[in-house]
């Protein structure tokens, strides 16, 4: 009972402070390259409740991987894919500019709130959520996930001013 309380007072200061870092040292949210434990799996569960496109998965699960590369002109490279609903997908992304870069798996609704809450931040880094880490220069970093059900969704960057330029690729997901 009480690791559930801990985990919903977290979620809810995430959602209130939006990717506050220090919000985050009270439950650490794993990332898929970290081991999955008990716990790790139940926090991820709990923040995973308010996503509404699938849920993350382990990288072992895949189906496939699509390469990513973010760079400074503000695009995603493809700027558009298409998954079949039930599909685990890897994305592989690697930053090829010069400038820190963000990947936020996530409908237009979400894309939108993301983005408000990163411009309040003014570039701080954040810890990596289930559906979103920042990626410094040169590195490359992974994310699986399962989607279940037909959708449009989106990949946004939301260092300051970066999907405002237009830094977002488009995801098809079909029935
Ligand atoms: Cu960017």
């Amino acid at each position: 009972m009480r690791r559930t309380t801990i985990g919903l007072a977290a979620i809810t200061i995430l959602v209130l402070a939006g990717c506050r870092s220090d919000a985050a040292d009270v439950t650490t949210i794993p990332t898929t390259s970290r081991p999955m434990t008990d716990e790790s799996m139940g926090d991820m569960d709990d923040h995973a409740e308010d996503l509404t496109f699938g849920e993350p998965v382990d990288a072992s699960q895949a189906d496939r991987v699509i390469e990513i590369a973010a760079k400074d002109d503000f695009t995603f490279t493809p700027a558009s894919i298409t998954i079949t609903a039930g599909e685990v997908v890897t994305f592989r992304v690697t930053n090829e500019g010069a400038l820190t870069h963000d990947f936020t798996l996530g409908d237009a609704e979400l894309q939108d709130a993301h983005d408000l809450e990163m411009a309040e931040m003014a570039g701080m880094m954040m810890e990596d959520e289930p559906n979103a880490f920042m990626i410094e220069s040169g590195k490359t970093k992974e994310m699986t996930w399962h989607f279940d059900e037909a959708t449009e969704l989106l990949i946004g960057c939301h260092i300051p001013g970066h999907y405002a330029n237009g830094m977002k690729a488009t995801i098809t997901v079909e029935s």
